[in-house]
């Protein structure tokens, strides 16, 4: 297919002034009317008329209520139209059950659903189908189902049907329909606006005491969003929805959400803490879509990152609130690192604004989503967070009702600025991440840093300019004391020069430092990127004593943490390259997670040891092959070692942190289980996995369970467990789903292939279900050595799996192929094998999905 670019956007001929649909529903049959007002767009000289329709049967169509026959196509349909306003009717017939895909409306167990973002609603009827065509939409469902919902509030209802009306415009991806047996728990919130709203959550019959969190978080999101951003709801009624069948992890649609039920359903029993964490974040994301993404939307889909970006920026800080900020910005850049950079290295490596895309939904990345949201908490570091509030103010003055785009964003930051962002905008336009290294010079007096920054090269962008990095910096004395705070450094050239004097940084015309001369005193001690204040890649000369300072005594957590992982990185290419460890680096480690003044989720990530696939980056990125299966051995025998070393810590940790009384899943709990369990699998290396045994069998909450039997099957050991865990979930879908990833994605590298073909040839291994799917075919590629194994039968598997899943749901079969997106950092035979692999899924006709991913991977 051609691909759709930014540059030749044109304004829709026909603007839509409301809509009356009519769903009479059938698993196999469902009939949907349509009656819709179109007038003329002002902004358009075509009086063109046509429709984006896919897999519809066309009933009859009438213009103002004379009948036309009009010219259907795969892609939709055309029909001459009047020259003024007139009224479309249509009725259409499609087949919800049939419909795999998961796109449009569709069926999961009994329950009548749908996702119409991207590009859905062309499959429920035929319409114009893009995000700057917004109505106001009036639903009529008719069935037999007990609960029927769709958008805005609820206007009259009788035995077996309901209607509904969304007085907010909104563009078709946000429509929503949702029938079925379902339970709702309830409670009532009164907005800052003084409206009282009802909010449900609607579950399926038996899962009502799992619902209490995910109904929370919405009260405590919908409150957060008044206090910090002075946005509050406006509907009487939100909806939200759990589904066991969903291509994404949930969707924001006007009023209706419909979630990913494993983002949904909580008890301690079944549920993990990340899992709490994932669904007060992901309750949140969804309820902030309402002001970003829902009253002001996005004029194309190349504006994704405009509600994406912008949303996730939103739903961290509501984390951070809730959570702590150090502990949260860690993770984040843990996921930023292991997702974006990863993607901004390969060959799907893309802007964050996009320029051209086959298909949109492969354009739901890491990039568009997490690098989106850091530029926009760049932005807020430069306009500072005052600033920033009048920006976003201004924005939704202006744009309420609007499909925007970033520039019409960007200008709100320009306004209050007086322009002071000129030049910043290159974020959102070239792909990459930036590289920076850093020089100092010390005088004796004076310190002296040169910045310079570059970017590589990217599919389709060969030249890259300079973008600006804000650069928190802060410095300390040789002996750990901070000896100036922290001060944004602006690098927005190719190269900078900062002189530090009396403790404040300014910028110096001075010619670059030279390289460092023995220094007449020891030199102040740079703590750069402070809280990862700019998404890019540092590279400097640093001592390990340096950075055991850092590690010991900055003020900045992430910094400190940062310090850490970079000593640990050093360490493991260290001992890659056969040298001996620093038994300094074992200490200072056994000393920062021994520190009761520390929060224990802060030592919990202080204990994390770089991933395999971490660790291959690094040696990409200094232009070496990297051997998963050597990788994998290597840092096995690292994590013996620091267990042998610290054994009486680690011993001590999990006898202390043991949580006494009811769980609750709050972070400080978390964080102490998480300490925990880092300990428990230090001494599961000393003790054959007894320890860990025992929290399995005595364990009351899944977090333990879990990680207990990951534990103990890295081990070896765990097959009883295993087969415990399987008897007792195999009825409770998203539990089972954590079994499937834990016994594949913690089987040993030369057992995992076989072991993932076995759990997947089980009659619980259904393709057609996303989540078990991802969670058993989606585990063996996050098993790095096991993926990668010698045999390339880690790669076959995959594209076994890919191949049946395709014609099924090929969203979610695009989305995986993207595993293969490292393959260029390997050595010839594993090139060769993945190639191989990719070359014969395309060769098998693969869907528009797939065949994008697939081709942009192999760069042909
Ligand atoms: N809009 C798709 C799901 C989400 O990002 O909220
Ligand atoms: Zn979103």
């Amino acid at each position: 297919s051609d691909p759709v670019r930014l540059a030749q956007y044109e304004a829709p001929n026909w603007l839509v002034e409301d809509v009356h649909l009519t769903f009479r529903l059938h698993p196999t049959a469902t009939r949907v009317t349509s009656r819709i007002r179109f007038r003329p767009n002002p902004d358009s000289a075509d009086r063109g008329f046509r429709l984006d329709g896919e897999d519809l049967k066309l009933l009859s169509a009438s213009i103002d209520g004379r009948a036309v026959e009009p010219r259907i196509d795969a892609e939709g349909l055309s029909v001459d139209a009047p020259n003024d306003a007139f009224i479309w009717e249509c009725e259409v017939e499609i087949d919800p059950k049939a419909n795999t895909r998961l796109e449009g409306l569709y069926m999961s167990k009994g329950m009548y659903c749908t996702q119409c973002e991207a590009e859905g609603f062309r499959r429920i009827t035929f319409y114009p189908d893009r995000p700057d065509v917004m109505a106001p939409f009036t639903v009529r469902i008719e069935s037999d189902q007990p609960v029927m919902l769709s958008n805005g509030n609820p206007t009259a209802s009788g035995d077996g049907w309901a209607e509904w009306h969304d007085p907010w415009p909104k563009p078709a991806y946000l429509f929503a329909l949702v029938a079925g047996e379902l339970r709702a728990t309830s409670t009532t919130h009164r907005t800052s606006e003084g409206r009282d709203a009802t909010l449900n959550v609607w579950v399926r019959p038996g899962d009502e005491d799992r619902t209490g969190y995910a109904l929370d978080a919405l009260k405590r999101s919908m409150e957060w969003d008044e206090r910090v951003y002075g946005r509050a709801y406006d509907l009487e009624v939100f909806n939200l929805v759990a589904v066991d069948d969903f291509n994404m992890g949930a969707m924001e649609n006007k009023g209706l959400n419909i979630f990913n039920s494993k983002y949904v359903l909580a008890s301690p029993e079944t549920a993990t803490d990340r899992d709490y964490e994932l669904i007060e974040g992901i309750v949140a994301h969804e309820y902030f879509h309402n002001w970003t993404g829902n009253r002001i939307t996005c004029r194309d889909w190349f504006q994704l990152c405009l509600k994406e970006g912008l949303t996730v920026f939103r739903d961290k800080q509501f984390s951070g609130d809730v959570r702590g900020h150090a502990v949260k910005r860690i993770d984040d850049v843990l996921m930023l690192r292991a997702r974006q950079f990863r993607e901004d290295a390969g060959p799907l490596a893309h802007p964050v604004r996009p320029e051209e895309y086959v298909e949109i939904n492969n354009f739901y990345t890491a990039t568009v989503y997490e690098k989106g949201a850091e530029v926009i908490g760049m932005l807020r570091t430069l306009a500072g967070p005052e600033a920033y509030d009048r920006a976003l103010t201004l924005y939704f003055d202006r744009h309420d009702g609007d499909a925007a785009t970033i520039e019409d964003f960007f200008a709100c930051f320009q306004e209050v600025t007086g322009n002071a962002l000129t030049g910043f905008e290159r974020w959102w336009s070239q792909a990459g991440t930036p590289r920076v290294t850093a020089v100092t010079h010390w005088s004796g007096d004076v310190l002296t840093l040169t910045l310079r920054q570059s970017t590589p090269a990217t599919p389709g962008q060969p030249q890259k300019g300079p973008v600006w990095i804000p650069l928190a910096t802060g410095v300390l004395s040789p002996d750990g004391k901070e000896v100036a705070p922290t001060q944004v450094l602006t690098l927005k050239t190719s190269e900078a020069t900062f002189r530090l004097e009396g403790g404040i940084w300014r910028p110096s015309d001075g010619p670059a430092a030279d390289p460092l001369p023995a220094s007449v005193e020891p030199a102040p001690i740079l703590s750069l990127n402070r809280g990862f204040s700019a998404p890019v890649i540092l590279d400097r000369k640093v001592t390990d004593a340096e950075r055991l300072i850092l590690l010991a005594h900055d003020t900045d957590p992430f910094n400190r943490w940062e310090a850490g992982r970079q000593v640990a990185k050093e360490q493991l290419l260290r001992a890659l390259d056969g040298g001996a460890l620093d038994p300094a680096w074992f200490d200072a480690l056994g000393r920062l997670v021994s520190d009761d003044s520390l929060e224990p989720a802060f030592r919990a990530l202080a204990l994390g040891l770089p991933s395999e696939d971490d660790i291959a980056q690094s040696l990409h990125d200094a232009g070496r092959t990297p051997d998963p299966a050597r990788i994998h051995a290597i840092r096995e025998d690292v994590l013996q070692g620091l267990a042998e070393a610290q054994a009486p810590l680690f011993r001590a940790l999990v006898d202390a942190l043991v949580t006494h009384g009811p769980y609750s899943p709050d972070a400080e709990a978390a964080g102490r289980r998480a300490l925990r369990l880092r300990a428990l699998d230090m001494l599961s290396r000393l003790d054959g996995g007894d320890a860990a045994a025992e929290v399995f069998a005595t364990a009351d909450n899944m977090t333990e369970s879990l990680s207990a039997l990951a534990i103990l099957i890295r081990r070896g050991t765990g097959e009883a467990e295993s087969g415990t865990f399987f008897t007792r979930w195999y009825d409770d879908p998203n539990t089972l789903d954590k079994w499937f990833s834990t016994v594949i994605g913690n089987a040993a590298p030369d057992e995992a292939v076989a072991v993932a073909r076995r759990l997947t040839a089980l009659p619980e291994f259904d393709p057609k279900t996303p989540n078990r799917f991802r969670s058993a075919v989606g585990a063996l590629s996050a098993n790095t050595a096991a993926f990668h194994h010698a045999s390339g039968e880690g790669y076959r598997f995959l594209a076994d799996w890919l191949i049946v899943l395709d014609p099924i749901n090929p969203q979610t079969a695009a989305r995986m192929t993207t595993a293969f997106e490292t393959w260029r950092r390997y050595d010839g035979d594993r090139q060769g094998m993945m190639t191989d692999q990719l070359r014969r899924i395309l060769a098998t006709g693969p869907s528009r999905d797939v065949t994008e991913i697939a081709t942009r991977l192999l760069g042909d």
